[in-house]
């Protein structure tokens, strides 16, 4: 396929609840889009950079430049074998993963299209349906975070993870423990304790967490391995991971024994798929993350954890837990048995509602190749 355009939008989506993090507060989505023209066939992919360099370096503005300077001009006007291979072109820009994985996937939805398959047979997957699981902010108060539990529980998501970060921890593991025994419960610290808080982090294993998520530095996978030597509950890496050679080095290290693939953190679906294999290789089973995307990101997220190794609930929830309307149709929704159905369309296998992005576009810049354009 040629890529003959490539179209990035800013959307301006304000979450229906604030959603915090050991690293800060989001009230609103900057959702970067890309719109690709493939022989005339169109692919879409969604920027999962945040809005400052919190998570990680990457952010809404950088990917928008690099895109803009670098990645998009080494693809366009380029004849492509298959979506697999755009990652080739784009490697000699280093790092930018989230603007490599937006570029990249959109290809892959272009090329599912061209085939008239869904994309998650182009990727592979297995299932026709996957387990949703859901992320819970930290709240103004114990009460708050309670009550959204109680009503995810009964909503019927197969696992439960609460941000944790000193000071919003223990006490609030011991109260969720105490009302619901039973449920497959986790927590993610994005990388808020330190080594030497290891006999704090020692007191977690009480609560038989499911996984600790990302507890030490964001960059960090040696001290993880020391720690998980420590601990019983099982370590998920999440910041760490950029390609499978880190999850290969982390495996090799015994730093985590469940990984979080979030297929813009590794650069698309080239890399996310490798690094389902390292872990399947050596039986260690993976889940889908989540960056509070909208639509179009969800639904390559549900594309994604059709892959046999996807063993445990993913960050994949309902549309109408962050937007009051989301961009796709029908939206994504979760049953009651906790699991999300996977479109047979062709491509992300939901209608894009044009209409609305075009409403809540706040730029748009459409890229082409030199020689389309002289
Ligand atoms: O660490 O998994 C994370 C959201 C933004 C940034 C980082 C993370 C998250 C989530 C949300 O946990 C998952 C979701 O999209 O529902
Ligand atoms: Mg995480």
């Amino acid at each position: 396929m040629r890529v003959d355009a490539l179209t990035m939008r800013e959307l301006q989506m304000p979450l229906k609840h604030f959603f915090e993090t050991s690293f800060g507060r989001v009230t609103h989505r900057r959702v970067l889009l890309i719109n690709a023209d493939c022989d005339g066939v169109e692919g879409w992919a969604e920027c999962v950079a945040g809005e400052g360099p919190f998570f990680s370096s990457e952010w809404i503005e950088t990917a928008w430049v690099t895109i803009r300077e670098f990645l998009a001009p080494a693809l366009l006007g380029t004849k492509l074998e298959s979506a697999r291979d755009a990652g080739k072109l784009m490697a000699r820009v280093r790092g930018h993963n989230m603007a490599k994985a937006a570029l990249e996937n959109s290809l892959w939805d272009a090329e599912a299209r061209q085939n008239q398959q869904p994309l998650w047979m182009l990727l592979s997957g297995t299932r026709s349906e996957i387990a949703s699981g859901v992320s819970i902010g930290i709240q103004d108060s114990q009460e708050q975070l309670l009550e959204k539990i109680e009503t995810e529980v009964r909503a019927g998501y197969q696992r439960i993870k609460v941000k944790v970060k000193p000071g919003w921890d223990l006490d609030v593991l011991k109260k969720i423990r105490e009302r619901w025994p039973q449920i497959t419960l986790s927590c993610d610290a994005n990388s808020a304790y330190r080594p030497s808080d290891l006999e704090h982090l020692r007191r977690f294993e009480q609560f038989n967490l499911l996984m600790i998520e990302q507890p030490l530095w964001d960059d960090d996978i040696f001290y993880h391995s020391k720690l998980q030597r420590e601990l019983k509950t099982p370590i998920c890496l999440d910041e760490s991971i950029h390609n499978s050679r880190d999850a290969e080095a982390a495996l090799e290290l015994g730093a985590c024994r469940i990984i979080n693939i979030k297929v813009g953190r590794v650069g698309g679906f080239t890399e996310a798929i490798a690094v389902h294999n390292v872990c399947q290789k050596r039986g260690i089973p993976v889940w889908c993350g989540g960056m509070l995307e909208s639509g179009i990101g969800r639904a390559h997220n549900v594309a994604l954890s059709t892959l046999p190794n996807f063993k445990l609930p993913g960050d994949v929830s309902a549309s109408k837990r962050y937007w009051a309307e989301d961009i796709i149709e029908p939206e994504i929704e979760v049953g009651s048995k906790g699991t999300i159905a996977v479109s047979n369309e062709a491509g992300l296998g939901y209608e894009i509602k044009t209409d609305l992005i075009d409403k809540l576009t706040v730029r748009k810049e459409t890229l082409r190749s030199r020689a389309a354009t002289a």
